[in-house]
């Protein structure tokens, strides 16, 4: 997987990648990283990379020279990869845009900073605008490091055989994950499910598909509608009552 990043902080891209499942796989050659610092094609003596917004209002807006040199040499290098400018007002990042980016091979990712770029840039030289989700950054670094994150784990052979076999059977089917335990078998009074410790594998895997069912319909409902699910799934949903969020209000600030 090739990844190009207009970011005026290379380092924190670069540094942050360096660990786990990503770093080896950047070691391995299994992701290609390639900084671009628009602070490098500033042409004047400060290097200026911001200007005030036209029209007056709060905050410094990304200039197009600079980061447009920054996209066009990432462009040359990458001359395959969609152009994604990261922003609030992009749509949602999901698993299915994950996977859809590791398929193409190859994604140019523009982090901006301040209160945005110019948008004579997105104009020109953005084909998706994607964001991380309702909340506010900083800047476009993180949602980067995230993004590059998930789709790294897709590219063949970054994880485990077996591992990737298992998120086959587990990450496809649109449901949340299972509660997880691990020795002791008993921790400060608590003990792991006697199901566990049973050895009855068809027991185990029914108990665990319960528990993603019943957590899914408490938390994310939502997921539900679009998830794969078997007659036996639909008949223990059936059995349920009242899913959580409706008997408690679900969200914190109500509790
Ligand atoms: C507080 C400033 N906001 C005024 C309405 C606008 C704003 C400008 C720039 C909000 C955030 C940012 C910087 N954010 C990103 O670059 C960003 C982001 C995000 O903030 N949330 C979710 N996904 C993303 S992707 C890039």
């Amino acid at each position: 997987m090739k990844v190009g990043i207009a970011t005026l902080f290379p380092e924190m891209i670069e540094e942050a990648l360096d660990h786990g499942v990503v770093g080896r796989a950047k070691q391995n050659g299994q992701l290609e990283l390639t900084l671009a610092n628009p602070r490098d094609w500033a042409a004047d003596k400060h290097r200026t990379v911001d200007d005030r917004p036209f029209g007056g209002g709060p905050g410094m807006v990304m200039t197009p020279g600079p980061l447009s040199a920054a996209v066009q040499s990432l462009k040359t290098q990458l001359p395959d990869a969609p152009v994604v400018y990261l922003s609030p007002q992009g749509s949602m990042f999901d698993q299915k845009m994950a996977q859809q980016w590791q398929k193409l091979g190859s994604v140019i990712l523009i982090a901006g900073r301040y209160e945005g770029i110019d948008e004579r840039v997105i104009e020109t030289l953005v084909d998706e605008e994607v964001s991380l989700g309702d909340f506010v950054l900083s800047g476009g670094e993180f949602a980067a490091l995230a993004m590059i994150d998930s789709v790294t784990r897709l590219v063949p052979g970054v994880l485990g055989d077996p591992n990737s076999a298992l998120e086959d059977s587990f990450g496809d089917d649109g449901l949340l994950d299972c509660p997880h335990y691990t020795r002791p078998d008993s921790y400060q009074g608590q003990d792991v499910p006697a199901v566990l410790m049973s050895g009855d594998h068809k027991a185990i895997a029914r108990w665990r598909r319960q528990q993603a069912l019943q957590k899914t319909r408490d938390r994310r409902p939502d997921l539900l509608e679009r998830a794969k699910l078997t007659s036996e799934d639909n008949e223990f949903l059936t059995s349920l009552g009242v899913c959580d969020s409706a008997k408690t209000g679900a969200s914190i600030k109500e509790q």
